[in-house]
Parts: structure tokens; C-alpha cells; sequence
């Protein structure tokens, strides 16, 4: 006679079967061993001790990869649940039940097997329809919905090509600029309700009544930011030419434009705008996303300083131009930036449109006939202010004893 191998649970004195997937609600004592009509074999049974198996909702987890996924019916999102108990331990042989906050309008694939020795089980979901739907896991026996419910985004997929550019692309504060997008639909299919979502950089500003959809009058896009503009329904593409895309005046083809002004707050640089196209949701993208950029330049009489100075002979060397003391002509001096300028007759030098911020003004005293040498410090650091002059004098003296040895030295040598 065969040995007949169960599970048993010691109760209040007596042996009671249970099948192998039962699990324990309370720390209770179980032993496997041998039964036989009449009695347990002791000396053949394992005694183990199970603890509380509760599932944990917080502790176990459910993620989706990917996250977004194209609503064509095939594709789909894996769904990974994680069980766990109060302790963090995985807990094993569990039938867990997955669900779309949507219901049936999404195609839930339960998980083929319990949960493993890690706890964990898949499942996979798949639609047809647009938008987000979360992910419901649920342990069965237990009746527990875990606290994770993970969003899987159903889109139409890239379905719209969008090319965005703007006029002109170079603008300083206060000037207007024209965004133009426009929108070719890559399929036969007419996509509904379809809106662009910008984001353009904070300094700039939307100027009300400019947006335009192929040349009429659209309304105003929500602010935002992002700006979301409501172009509507995308006709479907009609490819009246034959080659392959969709040109302007065949079907399938949009263009949205609108005007923004360069706010006091640009600073000079590449400022990057970039669109994308969603149905349903701000996020269900149904296009790559589209960038231009515009490049912020200085406006040369209110946004860049000018730095002006004098070289000059400082023959008492107290560091100011004294009455008597002349300037010096030919000097060079030179500016961070690597530009520099010569001095003229009167030993007046200055660079135009510098940028603002801290500069530093060197004077080269190579440049100088003699031994000269600065009475000031021969480099000087300005702050540089929008609209206003900066100034930088440089006082020069000569060391007689070595011009003396130099020019001895050159007669010598003569
Ligand atoms: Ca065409
Ligand atoms: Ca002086």
C-alpha cells in the first residue's frame, strides 16, 4: 500500500486534511508526515511552523512595462505583481486577479500561474481605446486590492507628423515671433479631436487673438502652461499627388500658427519650443514631439554696456591723471573676451556692446615704449550694466635707472 502524503493542522487535538494550497490565517503548528488508518508516524513526520501569511496591501506591488502603449488591440503592457506580507516576505502559490479601471473596454490576460517563490505573477493588458487605464490587482483568496494601481496610457500610436518652425528665428525683447506647425496625418484615418500641446519657454508670451488654423481665426489656447491649442478633427490623408505624404491642399494636411512676444525676462540664448499632438488625454501623444528654436539676441543700445577708459602718464604716481599728466597713445589694452583696443592721441580707449557682468580690462605694458611699468594695478575688473559705461584708467610710470641700463646696454652693443 501506497503512503498517502498530507498536509495536516493540528486543531484542538485532532488531525484534519486540507488541501496544499490552503494558507494560514494565524501562527498555528502543521506537520507532514505519514498517515495511516491508525495513528501518525512521529518518527517519520516534519514539523515545520508557519507564521501569518496576510497579504500586505502597501508592502506588495503592481508595475506595467511600458507604460504607454498603442491602442491597435495587439500590442500590450506586461503587468507585474509582486505579493507580499507584513513582514516584506514573498508570499507564495497565490492566485491574484488583474482588472482595467475601464473594464471590459481594455482585454486583460490573467496570470497563468500563482505567484512564485519570489511572489510574483503576470499578466497583460491590450485595447482598442484611447486613453488611461489602471491596473487593478487583486489577491483572490483574500479578497485584498493591492494599493498600487499603475497607469497604462493606450494611444493611437505616432499617427501625425509634425514640423514646426518660426519667423524669424532670431528676435530681442519686445519683438513678436510666428510659431507655424504644421500637422500631416501619416494615415487613412481621420483622428478626432486632436490638440497641440506647446511648450514654450516662460519668456515668451502668447498674443491673444494669432492663432490660426490654415489661415482662420481659431480660439485662443489654454495658457497653461504647456499652451493647448484645439485644432479639432484631422481629416484623413489623401494622397492627391502621389508622393507619399501630405502637401498643403490635399487632405490630411493642417497648419497651425500663432504669435508670441519676447518677455523682459529673455536672457541671450537659444530658447527651444516644442510641440506635440494628443487626443484624450494631455498626455496620450499621438506624435513625435516637434522643436525650433529661437535665438535671443541683445538689443546693442539697452541690453550690452560699454567699457571706456584712459592710459596715461601718471608722473607724480598717485594713481589719478593729475593736471600736466598726458595721456598715453598706442596703448593696448585688452578685454576678457580676447578683443581689445588701441588707446588714440589722448590715450582714450573704449569697447562698444560688451556683454554685461563682471569684465576684466588688462593693460598690456608690453605695448608700451619704454620700461613702463602701471602706477594702478595693471588689471582691473568692472561691473558691466545694461545701457551704461563701465571705466578703466591705467596709470603709467617709467623706471629711469633701467631705461638708462637699457639704452647703455643697446649703445654697447651698437
Ligand atoms: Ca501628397
Ligand atoms: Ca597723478
Amino acid at each position: 500500500m501506497g503512503r498517502l502524503i498530507r498536509h495536516l493542522i493540528l486543531i484542538t487535538g485532532l488531525w484534519i486534511l486540507l488541501p496544499a494550497m490552503a494558507f494560514a490565517q494565524v501562527i498555528q503548528n502543521s506537520a507532514t508526515g505519514e498517515l495511516n488508518a491508525l495513528s501518525l508516524d512521529l518518527s517519520q513526520a516534519t514539523i515545520t511552523l508557519n507564521r501569518s501569511v496576510l497579504v500586505d496591501p502597501g508592502n506588495s506591488t503592481v508595475t506595467v512595462d511600458p507604460p504607454i502603449v498603442t491602442a491597435d488591440g495587439v500590442a500590450f503592457s506586461t503587468i507585474t505583481v509582486t505579493l507580499r506580507d507584513g513582514l516584506n516576505q514573498p508570499l507564495v502559490g497565490r492566485v491574484v486577479s488583474l482588472a482595467s479601471s475601464r473594464g471590459v473596454l481594455d482585454v486583460v490576460t490573467q496570470p497563468l500561474n500563482p505567484t512564485d517563490v519570489n511572489g510574483v505573477t503576470t499578466g497583460e493588458i491590450r485595447s482598442t481605446l484611447n486613453g488611461p487605464a489602471l491596473i487593478l490587482a487583486t489577491d483572490v483568496a483574500e479578497g485584498v486590492l493591492l494599493n498600487d494601481q499603475p497607469q497604462v496610457l493606450f494611444t493611437l500610436g505616432e499617427v501625425l507628423l509634425l514640423t514646426k518652425i518660426v519667423n524669424p528665428g532670431k528676435a530681442t525683447v519686445g519683438d513678436v515671433v510666428t510659431y507655424t506647425v504644421a500637422i500631416q496625418n501619416t494615415t487613412t484615418n481621420t483622428i478626432s479631436s486632436v490638440r497641440i500641446v506647446d511648450a514654450a519657454s516662460p519668456v515668451l508670451s502668447y498674443v491673444p487673438g494669432t492663432a490660426r488654423l490654415d489661415g482662420n481665426a481659431i480660439a485662443d489656447p489654454l495658457l497653461g502652461p504647456p499652451m493647448i491649442f484645439d485644432v479639432g478633427d484631422v481629416l484623413a490623408f489623401a494622397d492627391t499627388n502621389g508622393n507619399g505624404v501630405a502637401d498643403p491642399g490635399e487632405g490630411g494636411y493642417h497648419v497651425l500658427s500663432y504669435s508670441m512676444i519676447v518677455g523682459a525676462g529673455a536672457r541671450v540664448g537659444t530658447y527651444a519650443n516644442r510641440a506635440v499632438a494628443v487626443v484624450v488625454c494631455d498626455t496620450c501623444e499621438i506624435s513625435a514631439p516637434a522643436s525650433v528654436d529661437l535665438e535671443i539676441t541683445s538689443d546693442p543700445i539697452f541690453d550690452l554696456g560699454t567699457v571706456i577708459g584712459k592710459v596715461f602718464y601718471d608722473l607724480d604716481g598717485d594713481g589719478w591723471q593729475d593736471r600736466g599728466e598726458t595721456g598715453i597713445s598706442g596703448a593696448m589694452v585688452v578685454l576678457d573676451t580676447g578683443t581689445y583696443a588701441l588707446t588714440d592721441a589722448h590715450g582714450r580707449f573704449h569697447f562698444p556692446a560688451i556683454q554685461p557682468g563682471q569684465r576684466m580690462v588688462k593693460l598690456n605694458l608690453n605695448s608700451i615704449a619704454g620700461n613702463a611699468r602701471a602706477t594702478t594695478s595693471d588689471k582691473k575688473v568692472l561691473s558691466v550694466t545694461p545701457g551704461l559705461l563701465a571705466k578703466a584708467n591705467f596709470g603709467i610710470n617709467y623706471d629711469f635707472e633701467t631705461d638708462r641700463l637699457v639704452v647703455k646696454a643697446s649703445t654697447a652693443s651698437a
